[in-house]
């Protein structure tokens, strides 16, 4: 029995060390389209937002903030690549502009941002 609960605070110990690894592959944007603090011309953007890790498409937003303060929530393409959210934004006033991702990752972590750009 005492080998039992040895066993078990081991199989914890295990368990700590691996999803302490896990929680350093929760989803961390490597690089975006637009970048932070972006001048983007025309009405018109590409969205591609690169993670570390494979998101859950169907469970990420995407949110614009426009100029004038309203918001509208940008559908993300399905057919994206595992580690990526992308959406296309159209007929997008001049102005300063703020995209809001919230991205759940596949290890169950939600982890969100806030990327300022301006369209000139
Ligand atoms: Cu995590």
């Amino acid at each position: 029995m005492r080998a039992f609960f040895q066993f078990a605070i081991f199989l914890s110990a295990i368990w700590l060390l691996a999803h302490s690894n896990a929680s350093l592959a929760h989803a961390i944007i490597l690089s975006s389209a637009p970048s932070a603090g972006a001048t983007v011309s025309g009405d018109a953007v590409a969205i591609r937002l690169h993670f570390n890790s494979r998101i859950d498409h169907a469970r990420s937003k995407l949110t614009l903030l426009a100029p004038d303060g309203t918001s509208q929530t940008l559908t993300p393409a399905a057919d994206a690549p595992v580690d990526e959210l992308n959406a296309e934004a159209t007929r997008l006033s001049s102005g300063a502009w703020r995209l809001r991702w919230q991205v759940l990752s596949v290890d169950g972590h939600i982890t969100r941002g806030d990327i300022p750009f301006t369209v000139h």
